[in-house]
């Protein structure tokens, strides 16, 4: 059973995020996505639209996601690796080369063009 980890905000949960997560799952059997709290988004610069609940629960819907959990920090993910007995990180392109050595093989999947939840937000907003 290969488990494949990957974490995000998830705003939206729009086309590129889901993109994402289906090639993360082709990359192994079972898939776990870490989703960042209202409080961890916040300190990575985010103000979601949909709060932390509704970001679960939209991801943990897709049928290519087997299960969420909580991502308070961007430093939890040795321990996530252990608790999961992960094989594999999967992040977009934008994250390139920031979770190597982690003890794990991570890839990072090319950012799908065109999709932002920013974009999205600003849109809303108006
Ligand atoms: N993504 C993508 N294409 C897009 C937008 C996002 O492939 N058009 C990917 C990102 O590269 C990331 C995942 O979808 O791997 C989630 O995107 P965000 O919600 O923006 O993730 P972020 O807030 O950067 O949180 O510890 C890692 C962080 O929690 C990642």
């Amino acid at each position: 059973m290969k488990t494949v980890l990957t974490y995000g905000t998830f705003d939206f949960c729009h086309f590129g995020h889901q993109r994402l997560l289906w090639r993360a799952k082709t990359q192994g059997d079972r898939l776990l996505v870490g989703i960042s709290t209202d409080k961890f988004a916040r300190a990575k610069g985010k103000i979601p639209h949909w709060d932390s609940m509704k970001r679960a629960k939209a991801i943990k819907a897709l049928p290519f996601v087997d299960d969420v959990f909580v991502e308070h920090s961007v430093d939890q993910k040795k321990d996530d690796i252990k608790r999961f007995d992960a094989d594999l990180l999967v992040m977009g392109s934008d994250w390139e080369g920031k979770f190597d050595n982690l003890g794990i093989e991570t890839k990072y999947l090319l950012r799908t063009p065109g999709f932002s939840s920013i974009r999205l937000r600003a849109m809303v907003a108006r």
